[in-house]
């Protein structure tokens, strides 16, 4: 299979900035061609090492409502909800989008990822309750670049105090970018929906901070 790395010139991928107070998040709807996404959705179904984990939530085992594989550099191992991921290897198509999602932060993080969270939404049923990102290892304002390919799904922002909601849509091909104070002041979710809707990856990519031994 052959990607195109990539059709959409950089000019083309003009981000939108969402009117949030207390944070900053940029919304890319082209930054994968369509091709390109296409054919990323399609092999990362088969490619990643898909998995349902279990969290444990007052005292009992919930299964989470997706799939997930956690993938960066060896260092990365990953703790959220008292689930502690030890890194899978970087794939190339992986490694191709987080060289995209770079090259869209470069003008103003210069962000570089080693780590990606590799969501997999089987279908309306699948989802992703209110959190922040916002474990030690990602310091303090991190940047954090979401790539959706497949199912459009609403993407809410919820501001912790004012309790203000804000949807985006985020469409096959899209990057959110989400930096600045954001997961200081916002929550964001992805919710059930009965409509009978088609599969969606999302990719969070983030740098994760070594912190001493
Ligand atoms: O699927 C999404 O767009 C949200 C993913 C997310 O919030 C996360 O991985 O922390």
């Amino acid at each position: 299979m052959q990607f195109s790395l990539f059709e959409t010139p950089d000019e083309e991928s003009v981000p939108y900035q969402l009117p949030l107070t207390e944070a900053d998040v940029r919304y890319f709807p082209n930054a994968l061609s369509k091709n390109d996404a296409d054919a990323f959705f399609e092999r990362l179904k088969t490619e990643l090492p898909w998995r349902q984990d279990t969290l444990r939530l007052f005292g009992k085992q919930v299964k989470i409502p997706r799939l997930q594989s956690w993938h960066g550099d060896p260092e990365c191992t990953y703790t959220y909800s008292n689930l502690t991921m030890p890194p899978n290897p970087w794939t190339s198509s992986l490694a191709l989008i987080k060289a995209r999602c770079e090259a869209l932060c470069s003008p103003n993080y210069g962000t570089k990822f080693n780590s990606v969270l590799a969501n997999w939404y089987r279908d309306g049923q699948d989802s992703m309750s209110f959190h922040s990102d916002n474990e030690p290892e990602l310091g303090t304002n991190p940047v954090i670049a979401s790539v959706t390919l497949g199912e459009a799904r609403p993407f809410v922002l919820k501001h912790k105090e004012t309790k203000e909601k804000y949807t985006q849509i985020l469409e096959h091909g899209s990057v959110l970018i989400m930096a600045g104070a954001t997961q200081s002041h916002y929550v964001h979710g992805i919710a059930k929906t009965a409509k009978p809707i088609g599969g969606r990856i999302n990719l969070t990519f983030r740098h994760l901070i070594q912190r001493a031994r």
